[in-house]
Parts: C-alpha cells; sequence; structure tokens
C-alpha cells in the first residue's frame, strides 16, 4: 500500500446541527430524524501518545443504514487519520496502563489497545469500501487540513457492527499521532505493527470514545 497523502476537501469546520435533511437517495428517511436511534461518543485525546486530539462522534442509526458525523480538532494537520468503529472488545478505551514500549518510548498501539476497544469492524472511510479490509486505505481517510476535520457519511453498516453499536460494545478510534511533535508521521516509534510499511505514528490512536445511546 503506497503512503500517499492525498488532500481532501472536507469542510474542517462544524456547521449545521440536526435535524437536518439528508439529501440522498438513501432508503432511511431521515426527515426529522422521527424514530431513528442515536448514539453518541466523547473522543478523548490518547495522551501517552502525547496527542491533544479531541471530538464528539453521532452515529445515527435506522436499520442498517448509519449516518455518522465525527469532529476531531487538535489533531496532525495534513495527514491521513484512519478512523474505525472497533468491536468485540469490552466496549471501553484502554488507558495509560495499557501502553507498551515501541522503540524504546512508552506509547499505546493499536494492537495495545485491542483488549479494551476490540478489533476493527468499520472502516470510517470518505469513499468506497468501508469494511475491515479498508482499515488502512490511507488514501480514503480525512487528512485535517489545519489539525481538524469534519466527517459526515451515510452508509449501510454491517450486521456486526450495528449490533455491536446497539450493545453498547462499539469505540470510536481516531489514528495517527505526533509522538515526537515534529509534524509528520516518523519512525520515533518504529514501523507499525499493522503494516510494516507505515511508521507506527501514522496508525497508533489519537483520540478515542466508546458509542452509547443518546436518550
Ligand atoms: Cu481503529
Amino acid at each position: 500500500m503506497s503512503f500517499t497523502k492525498r488532500f481532501l476537501c472536507l469542510a474542517a469546520a462544524a456547521t449545521a446541527t440536526v435535524p437536518l435533511a439528508v439529501g440522498s437517495a438513501q432508503a432511511a428517511d431521515w426527515s426529522g430524524y422521527d424514530g431513528i436511534e442515536r448514539f453518541e461518543a466523547e473522543l478523548r485525546p490518547v495522551t501517552v501518545n502525547n496527542s491533544e486530539a479531541s471530538g464528539t462522534t453521532t452515529v445515527w442509526l435506522d436499520g442498517n443504514t448509519a449516518r455518522v458525523r465525527i469532529e476531531v480538532d487538535e489533531i496532525l494537520a495534513d495527514h491521513p487519520h484512519a478512523q474505525h468503529i472497533h468491536i468485540g472488545g469490552r466496549g471501553e478505551c484502554p488507558t495509560d496502563y495499557d501502553a507498551g514500549i515501541h522503540n524504546g518510548r512508552r506509547a499505546l498501539s493499536t494492537v495495545d489497545g485491542l483488549d479494551a476497544y476490540g478489533a476493527v469492524e468499520t472502516s470510517l472511510t470518505t469513499e468506497g469500501d468501508t469494511s475491515a479490509d479498508s482499515g488502512l486505505a490511507v488514501d480514503r481517510f480525512p487528512t485535517a487540513p489545519g489539525g481538524a476535520f469534519t466527517y459526515d457519511r451515510t452508509f449501510d453498516l454491517s450486521q456486526a457492527a450495528a449490533d455491536a453499536v446497539r450493545a453498547d460494545n462499539a469505540v470510536i478510534v481516531v489514528h495517527g499521532i505526533d509522538y515526537d511533535g515534529d509534524g509528520t508521521y516518523g519512525d520515533v516509534l518504529g514501523a507499525s505493527e499493522l503494516d510494516p510499511a507505515l511508521p507506527m505514528e501514522a496508525t497508533n490512536p489519537a483520540a478515542c470514545g466508546p458509542l452509547h445511546m443518546k436518550h
């Protein structure tokens, strides 16, 4: 996989709030969001990775059709940020105690957090496939121009993902950190255990939040 940076024209600012009409040909009727379940996650920085990235996620779910809206700021600018719905763990974010030693430095890799948040089930890509196969599709994730991004996409979740969201077992993880503050993904932590062609900085969690039903 080539580690290409592709700059996507995503709206960097928070814009409209719900309710709003989604003008698409989706089967779901989003008008007014009547009867549509809503879940929210508070994304908190993974501080052991020297990340200050934070934000919010809202998931509206109608059957298996989901609208996923993510707002993140204070994240490394102009670099792709893989982001996923993880399932099958404890439905929690890892703590600093879950961190390992990577290239002699204490940091939390994606694997270090698996027991807490589980495996990738849904890749929150900007276009195309959203399965786990696209987990590191770095040319189809937000690149955070200016250090922030807003992601908003409506697509069908897998049955497993929809079930996990409703079972309070789904966790949003946004990846890609700048551990040493040099403004890019480098080798300070060595290579990623997920793909040795990528630096670990490119795949370590930056922000994390468990999804909970919003009543
Ligand atoms: Cu992930």
